[in-house]
């Protein structure tokens, strides 16, 4: 068997949990069209006949606001230590600036071999591939090769699995096969909820979101009961999460809940509750808990 830790690397947007998703062939990790999405590093356990990846996910590398930002940054980087090939994710469109060279200097410094998928090929041209391809050659020291993607159509995925899979070695199977997470159940729950949120609501209210699950259960009546609490650090974001009437909650918890039940095969009765802490994301303990390491504080 051949297997092994696989980090995806990037600046935020460019598609990496979409990627992700794509080689699963189903929603592992959360996506949107906002940047800094992915808060957290995620070990998504891809198993075929005679291989195991590790895939890890990560916040994009990005000049971080406040501590959760700092955080994210410095989870992204420190995934990149010790595994045995680094997924850089560019995107085809926006091609190479001073964001990418701020990832190749992190990249580099890992001295692991480094696979390039040029993401996005379904809304570029071969030109601008080429010359894509050209200018990660020169960025990215360690290079064993560039695979022009799709994630989101599909294109080229099997050749960048094939590629992925020749240059591991052969190694153990780290996980049993049928674990696709490293994350407990409130986590993808948690991710799922916010996901929401990042499709519905826009600017800073997204960003200001952290999701803690209260309370996880099975009732009698074999529904899964939830209750859950959204962070904001303002009235105002508070008020926007409400919505009229409670519009916007309503909506927000109708499309987590059925996402929750498919991950579950089960019928789930979600309350979602909004409160306002101002800055949390300068506040360690409520990074941690919004990142589903709440019971790891206990
Ligand atoms: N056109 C196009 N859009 C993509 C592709 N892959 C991802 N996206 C979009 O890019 C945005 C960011 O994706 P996401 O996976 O969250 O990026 P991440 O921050 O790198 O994890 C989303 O709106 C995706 O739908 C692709 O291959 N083609
Ligand atoms: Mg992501």
């Amino acid at each position: 068997m051949k297997s092994g830790f696989v980090t995806l690397a990037g600046k935020p947007n460019v598609g990496k949990s979409t990627l992700i998703n794509a080689l699963f062939g189903r929603k592992v990790v959360i996506v949107s069209d906002k940047p800094q999405t992915t808060r957290n590093r995620i070990r998504c356990i891809l198993t075929g006949k005679d291989f195991q990846i590790v895939f890890v996910d990560t916040p994009g590398i990005h000049k971080p606001l406040h501590k959760l930002g700092e955080y994210m940054v410095k989870i992204a980087v420190k995934a990149l230590e010790g595994v045995d090939l680094i997924l850089v994710v560019l995107d085809a469109v926006r091609g190479v600036g001073k964001p990418e060279e701020y990832v190749a200097a992190f990249v580099n410094k890992a001295q692991t071999p480094v696979m390039v998928a040029i993401n996005k090929i379904d809304v570029s041209d071969a030109c601008a591939i080429e010359m894509l391809k050209k200018k990660a050659s020169e960025l990215f020291t360690n290079i064993v090769e560039i695979v022009p993607v799709s994630a989101l159509i599909g294109e080229n995925l099997d050749v960048l699995l094939e590629k992925i899979v020749e240059n591991l070695e052969e190694g153990p199977q780290y996980y049993p096969e049928d674990m696709v997470l490293d994350r407990p159940l409130e986590f993808m729950i948690s991710e799922l909820i916010r996901e929401k949120i990042f499709l519905l609501t826009h600017q800073e209210v997204p960003h200001s979101s952290g999701v803690v699950i209260e309370q996880m259960e099975e009732r009698d009546n074999g529904v899964l009961f939830i209750s859950a609490t959204i962070y904001v650090e303002r009235d105002s974001q508070k008020a926007i999460l409400i919505g009229k009437k409670g519009s916007m909650i309503k909506e927000i918890g109708t499309l987590a809940r059925k996402d929750i039940e498919y991950l579950v095969g089960n019928r789930v009765f979600l309350e979602l509750r909004v409160k306002t802490n101002p800055k949390w994301r300068n506040k360690d303990g409520m990074i941690l808990s919004t990142l589903g390491f709440k019971h790891d504080l206990k």
